[in-house]
């Protein structure tokens, strides 16, 4: 038995709930409301010490860490072997944007949305300019000349990137400027089974 403990508006979420869709795995959602604080309440804190959403459990398994789960659901799911290869440099190349998944992406498109969503405490033209920087230096030309983040095919290297990027404008910022990224986002949204991570407004 598999259950997600997650939030509908959050992106790191919406991870692993669109790629256990897109794998056709069944689940069970359990909504945290961190506007309640249940995510600092003992017995969440007893699944996951740092209080954070996503977690995830299977039978006895408990995970934290969106693109950990991502690595987990492909290893033990993925028939195809296709989301995650086996092959040393394709798990290298994955790797690079699982974490950037988990930094850049964090302190940029996830930092200016939490400012407009939630009052983060934050500085917002720097978390601009770091979101302008990766989509300039890395993401806009790279996916000017390939489809996908790694290869030729969709892997969890697009699902970990994918929902900040695509909930960016909720952050008052535009992807006008980047047409190579909204052709991926649209690709990534034509994926058997992707689901929509809901709208914060
Ligand atoms: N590295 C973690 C980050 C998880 C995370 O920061 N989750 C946010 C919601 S999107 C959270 O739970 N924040 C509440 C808190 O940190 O107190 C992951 O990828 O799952």
């Amino acid at each position: 038995m598999i259950t997600l403990y997650g939030h509908p508006i959050s992106g790191n979420s919406h991870r692993v709930a669109n790629f256990l869709n897109i794998l056709g795995v069944e689940y069970s959602d359990k909504v945290v409301d961190l506007s309640k604080g249940e995510h600092k309440a003992p017995e969440y804190l007893a699944k996951n010490p740092l209080g954070q959403v996503p977690t995830f459990t299977h039978d006895d398994v408990t995970l934290r860490d969106s693109t950990a789960i991502l690595i987990y659901l492909a290893r033990t799911f993925d028939t195809s072997n296709s989301w995650y290869p086996q092959e040393a440099l394709v798990q290298a190349q994955i790797q690079q944007w699982l974490s950037v998944a988990v930094h850049e992406i964090m302190n940029g498109p996830f930092v200016l949305r939490a400012i407009q969503l939630f009052g983060m405490p934050a500085d917002e033209a720097a978390a601009r300019e770091k979101t302008e920087k990766l989509f300039n230096d890395l993401f806009e030309p790279h996916l000017s000349s390939n489809n996908w983040l790694v290869g030729e095919h969709a892997t969890i290297a697009d699902i970990a990137c994918y929902s900040y990027i695509a909930r960016v404008n909720e952050g008052n910022f535009s992807l006008d400027a980047y047409p190579s990224i909204q052709k991926w986002l649209r690709a990534v949204e034509a994926i058997d089974g992707f689901k929509a991570m809901m709208h914060a407004n």
